[in-house]
């Protein structure tokens, strides 16, 4: 039932100690690198902290700070120790690098491993890694991590649906790794082959993450292709995938606390949250030789659970992660988060699988847009007027704000090739 007992059920005074410990020997590898070198000088930092919460007495590290040491300021070992280079997804700006040793690499995989084992998934699955492989961490992340299961492993990547299915039906997937985007969009292609992936492929069980969703899309995931769906966290500053996985209880994703050590703070004061609160997460590397990090502010928002898990697991748990705080719309003084609008919509059976936030200006106001494809294709669209309304009053009581719906036939709004495009922002800036 465990991939290692000893340490995903360590109490949590023994858990604590090894992050102590673990925390100090991550200092020492810092003062080494370019850049904790000068900052530690600065604050005049004694590494050999006796307490946890000594950690903040360190300042934070942002995105900010990894590019502007961009390429090699963070590196605690001599390059030619380095065997691995992988890039965040961020779209903005210079793109962060984060740079592995084997050791890394090797600590990364069992992480991994350790989180598919938690899910269920054995060495006599068949495997199938849909995620990107290259530079973006949810291709090879997973699949070094499935191979430690024994599982077979097949590396299909992105793109060529039609292919996925067939690679699927071929050789008996029962594991897939998935965008929760990509997988409803691969629905419509089941469709589009007169093929129901309830009936016609043996899938079991999926990881599904790297990008925001709801309960709700999960649900819909689960039932449409008769499998469960587990949650996963990661970035790719913390290594990528296996910072956080769910286990069968599905109630949180156990964050790697052997590994990693988790903040949640306010993001406006940066002020420590207790746990239940939510806030943004900030983790330090607590097992990377090639390039620690210390106190990283990923802008995700989330909040961590109390109280022991039924699996066993001391490890605690992270709430599903809510949005960042960039992704946080300001629209006519309303706060609000695009998941938010997901929870709502998937709500209604007769909506599809895709939808997209517009926000444009119109005079001096904000005008907000839900841009929905229906399920089923309609010839007039006037059919749907009825459910345009409920789709609008729904939403206004989650956001307060009343959107303009707009329907759209299936496959009508583009996809975008990666993680999903939610929001457009056409608005003027003043
Ligand atoms: O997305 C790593 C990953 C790959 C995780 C595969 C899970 C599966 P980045 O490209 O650096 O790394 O993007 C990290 O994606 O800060 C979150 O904002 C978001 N994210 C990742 N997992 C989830 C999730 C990978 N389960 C950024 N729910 C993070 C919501 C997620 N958002």
């Amino acid at each position: 039932m465990y991939w290692e007992e000893k340490i995903e059920t360590m109490d949590i005074g023994t858990l604590r100690s090894l992050q102590l410990s673990r925390l100090r020997k991550t200092l020492e590898r810092a003062k080494t690198t370019p850049y904790y070198k000068k900052l530690f000088e600065e604050i005049g930092l004694d590494t050999d902290i006796k307490s946890l919460a000594h950690i903040r007495d360190i300042p934070f590290t942002t995105k900010n700070d990894l590019r502007e040491n961009y390429p090699y300021g963070f590196l605690a070992v001599p390059k030619e120790k380095i065997v691995r280079m992988h890039s965040s997804s961020g779209t903005t700006g210079r793109a962060t690098v984060i740079f592995h040793t084997r050791e890394d690499i090797d600590n990364w995989s069992n992480l991994v491993a350790r989180s598919i084992y938690m899910t269920g998934a054995r060495s006599e699955d068949v495997f199938q890694n849909t995620m990107g492989y290259g530079l973006f961490t949810g291709g090879l992340g997973l699949h070094y991590g499935a191979e430690k299961v024994g599982m077979m492993v097949i590396p299909s990547g992105t793109g060529n649906s039609v292919r996925q299915i067939n690679i699927m039906r071929d050789f008996d997937t029962t594991v897939i790794h998935i965008l929760p985007s990509y997988a409803f969009r691969l629905l419509d292609v089941f469709e589009s082959e007169s093929l129901d992936p309830r009936k016609d492929v043996k899938l079991r069980i999926a990881f599904i993450g790297a990008e925001p969703h709801s309960e709700e899309m999960r649900k819909k995931i689960e039932e449409s292709y008769d499998m469960d769906a587990f949650n996963s966290y990661g970035l790719s500053e913390m290594n990528g995938p296996g910072v956080a996985f769910e286990c069968p209880e599905k109630k949180g994703m156990h964050v790697w606390e052997d590994s990693y050590l988790i903040e949640v703070i306010n993001p406006k004061t940066l002020e420590p949250m207790p746990d239940g609160v939510e806030g943004e997460l900030v983790f330090t590397t607590l097992n990377r030789k090639g390039m620690p990090i210390i106190r990283y502010r990923t802008r995700d928002l989330a909040s961590l659970y109390t109280g022991k898990c039924p699996c066993g697991r001391s490890h605690r748990r992270l709430s599903r992660i809510k949005g960042r705080t960039d992704d946080m719309l300001i629209v006519k003084g309303v706060n609000m988060f695009p998941i938010q609008v997901e929870t709502v919509l998937m709500k209604f059976p007769e909506i599809g699988r895709n939808y997209q936030i517009r926000l444009e200006t119109k005079g001096h106001m904000d005008e907000i847009y839900v841009e929905v494809e229906v399920l089923y294709p309609a010839d007039d669209m006037r059919e749907y007027e009825g459910l345009k309304n409920r789709i609008a009053a729904a939403l206004h009581s989650e956001i307060l704000v009343t959107p303009k719906i707009i329907l759209h036939q299936p496959g009508a709004i583009p996809r975008a090739e990666g993680k999903a495009v939610r929001v457009v922002d056409n608005r003027v800036k003043e």
